[in-house]
């Protein structure tokens, strides 16, 4: 019996390295509250990206939370409808309103054309995703904000490694917000991280992951509890080690997936510049919503599970207002995210794709 293949799985480091940081955990009985390992892991990964400051934190979605709230966001927060449902909905969770707007059909970010007409005297924000990584026309998306007096959150959960005009994705925007997942290229199980180079929002967004305390244990914010244990910041450690190899890994992975569907007639690819890309998904575009679920099943027959990511869009769900969005609507029908890991064979992706291709 040939084991499913799913979508992902987790990048780990070699269980003693791991275990050399538990062992550290274990003898300082430090478990939380801003420990060693995870100030090291702030300071290496700012290292690692470029940036001068970054602020780990519980997971990506309550990075984004805290983002608006110290940023003291009340309104309508413009974003894109194609994304996981987290980013619209701490807009919503942060009693902001979501207001959507149409997607670029190539690189299948928000269409910064599109941003002023949705622009209203409510509107505090514009919060876009560099959806797969792809990064967002950050210089356009900041002149907008800037002419009209907006603050830029960026959702950077998928956008670890990426680098934009030499600079890391990471800097861009008065915050940036990633996902360390354990499904991420790069992860700490749980975990997330706010990159602002803004030093007061800095210092605002770690109060307000420890309760609203400073250092001396005072109440002196609006605060809750989206700290990073010590655990996850050990297990970041010694994934942060590996991460060139994974991204390198991934990239060969993507690149023979490439090779071997670029000739087929009804799948296309995001647009994106090779070297602005972290290849943490495969992501493909069918001609037709049919052919999508009629490749889904086959897939399925062969245990193979690749994913929706992101459908519906999210103009389309029950929760959020249904502004019509022709580009979202087409593009997130018939996108499918292959399995893409660092452990998945050459002939896992030769098996995948000559099942892709069977009967057209
Ligand atoms: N913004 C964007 C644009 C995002 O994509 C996300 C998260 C966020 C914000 C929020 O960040 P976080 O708050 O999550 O840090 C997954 C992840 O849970 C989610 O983090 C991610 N985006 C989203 C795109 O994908 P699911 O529902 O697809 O996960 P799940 O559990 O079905 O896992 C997918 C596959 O991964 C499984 O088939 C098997 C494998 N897997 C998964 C887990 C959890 C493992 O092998 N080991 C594991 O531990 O959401």
């Amino acid at each position: 019996m040939n084991k499913p293949i799913y979508v992902t799985q987790p990048s780990l480091a070699p269980l003693e390295e791991v275990n050399e940081y538990l062992r550290q955990i274990w003898e300082s009985g430090i478990m939380t509250h801003n420990g060693p390992l995870m100030q090291r892991l702030e300071k290496e990964v700012s290292e690692y990206e470029g940036v001068p400051d970054t602020i780990c934190l519980a997971n990506g979605t309550c990075a984004m939370q805290l983002a608006i709230r110290a940023l003291d966001l009340e309104g309508e927060i413009i974003t894109t409808p194609f994304t996981f449902i987290a980013t619209a909905n701490v807009i919503a969770w942060e009693r902001c309103t979501p207001v959507f707007v149409d997607i670029d059909p190539d690189t299948w970010n928000i269409d910064p054309d599109k941003i002023e007409d949705a622009i209203s005297d409510k509107t505090v924000a514009v919060l876009p995703v560099h959806v797969f990584s792809a990064p967002c026309d950050v210089a356009r998306i900041q002149q907008i904000a800037g002419e009209h007096g907006l603050k830029v959150i960026y959702d950077a959960a998928h956008a670890m490694c990426v680098k934009l005009n030499g600079k890391s994705i990471m800097s861009y925007g008065d915050v940036s917000c990633t996902s360390f997942h354990a499904t991420k290229l790069f992860n700490t199980c749980e975990g997330g991280a706010c990159f602002t180079e803004n030093k007061e929002l800095a210092s605002r967004i770690r109060k307000m992951r420890f309760f609203g305390f400073d250092e001396m244990k005072e109440i002196v914010d609006d605060g809750i509890n989206a700290k990073m244990t010590e655990i996850a910041a050990g297990l970041g450690l010694a994934n942060l080690r590996y991460l060139d190899e994974v991204r390198k890994k991934r990239r060969d992975k993507y690149e023979f997936y490439r090779s071997l569907l670029d000739s087929c007639g009804f799948i296309s690819f995001q647009k994106y510049d090779p070297e602005e890309y972290n290849y943490s998904y495969m992501p493909i575009l069918f001609d037709s919503e049919e052919r999508l679920l009629c490749k889904l099943e086959q897939l399925a027959n062969a245990k193979i599970y690749p994913r929706r990511y992101f459908y519906p869009s999210l103009n389309n769900i029950e929760l959020f207002s249904h502004p019509k969005l022709p580009v979202a609507n087409a593009v997130a029908k018939r996108i499918a995210c292959l399995p893409l890991y660092n452990k998945l064979s050459d002939s896992s992706i030769r098996t995948i794709c000559s099942v892709l291709l069977e009967n057209g």
